[in-house]
């Protein structure tokens, strides 16, 4: 086995290294932060590549070098406003590469670690809330004018209902785990709601909403935070490809939002908590008022209600298909993943009117300032 620390050595780094550790609590792609000192050198966060999932890494790359560039930019060129907002970069291989392709078949890449940075599985309060909204605001702002077709469709139908649903009937019907029986309960609750979570798709399928280029893994711990918890970044890019504004929203309220981890198993602490959601979309609204169409803006609430549905609707087909994607703890993470997010459905779809009210007032007045 390689060490990471061969892996690093193989990247133009400054500085001597001082500590590779597991970093983040990321699902999918390995994660290492990588110390070094002098002070004045910078630090790096090393990835493992999850390359079942992300297949074409040659094509990943060259979508995050396409949105890095365009973001710093633009954000040299013309945003005063914005300066405080940072950029992560990849870092060059010594052959010049973004990514390294070691002798076991792993893909590697580092980028610069935002000094000062940190991020949150659970928002604190309204301010920090609003904060996360703003910056996946600013993001949304900052690549609009990207051509969206440009970017390679890098995981095909990520979020579509229509093709989720087929795979999970398919797990279901196969039940290649023999863990059908023990959640019928929980295949009624995605088949009771299924015609109503189209509803995105088929507004994207009308002409109403438009594809633009989307970040589609807006969970909050995927923005970075400074010391004074002011948003300064967003990260984890694998999944930039062209897409509806509305999912971006509904998985960060998703995670933002909630009274609860992802994972809770006491489902009676999780809840969609109000006051974070009017908070962040408030933040979100401040910069996304001016782009935003009038349906996309009416759907907002209804988006957590589905972004809720859907990720849970993929926890719940992995723990049938025996906890092939995801990373897992223990056994029946994939269920109690899939659980607390049905539970926050749930509480959305109890607090509805209210979600949709909060929506409709922001909406109203912010157009007004
Ligand atoms: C995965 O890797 P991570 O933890 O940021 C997943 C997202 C899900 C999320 C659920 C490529 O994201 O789609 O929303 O887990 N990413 C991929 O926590 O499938
Ligand atoms: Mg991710």
């Amino acid at each position: 086995m390689t060490t990471l620390r061969t892996i690093v050595n193989q990247f133009k780094t400054e500085g001597r290294i001082t500590s590779i550790k597991p970093f983040g609590s990321g699902h999918i792609n390995d994660s290492y932060l990588v110390t070094t000192v002098p002070e004045s050198s910078p630090d790096y966060v090393l990835q493992r590549i999850n390359h079942q999932i992300f297949r074409n890494v040659p094509e990943l790359t060259s979508n995050i070098l396409k949105i890095t560039g365009h973001l710093r930019r633009k954000l040299l060129c013309k945003s005063a406003d914005l300066d405080y907002f940072k950029v992560i970069q990849l870092t060059q291989t010594k052959a010049g590469e973004f990514f390294l392709h070691d002798p076991d078949g792993n893909y590697w890449r580092l980028y610069n670690y935002i000094e000062g940075s940190r991020s949150y599985d659970l928002v604190a309060d309204g301010e920090m809330a609003f904060e996360g909204g703003k910056a996946f605001g600013i993001f949304q702002f900052l690549t609009s004018d990207i051509d969206a077709s440009s970017l390679f469709e890098i995981i095909p139908d990520f979020h579509n209902i229509s093709k989720r649903l087929d795979s999970f009937r398919a797990t279901v019907s196969a039940d290649p785990a023999g863990r059908v029986k023990e959640v019928l309960q929980e295949i009624s609750f995605i088949e009771n709601r299924a015609d109503e979570m189209h509803t995105i798709q088929r507004l994207g399928e009308q002409g109403v909403i438009p594809l633009r280029v989307t970040h589609n893994d807006t969970k909050f711990n995927n923005i970075l935070f400074n010391d004074k918890n002011k948003s300064i970044s967003v990260v984890d890019l694998d999944t930039v490809m062209a897409g509806y504004v509305l999912y971006d929203f509904g998985d960060a309220i998703r995670t933002g939002a909630s009274t609860a981890a992802e994972d809770e198993a006491d489902l009676l602490k999780v809840a969609i908590d109000l006051n974070l959601f009017k908070a962040y979309a408030e933040g979100y609204l401040e910069i996304a008022r001016n782009f935003l169409n009038k349906s996309e803006t009416d759907h907002l609430a209804f988006s957590a209600k589905f972004m809720t549905y859907i990720i849970g609707l993929r926890f719940l087909t992995d723990y049938i298909d025996g906890d092939r994607y995801y990373k897992t703890s223990f056994p029946a993470h994939n269920l109690q993943r899939a659980r607390a997010q049905f539970k926050l459905l749930e509480s959305m779809e109890k607090h509805f009117v209210t979600m949709q009210e909060i929506i409709d007032f922001i909406a109203y007045f912010a157009k007004k300032l």
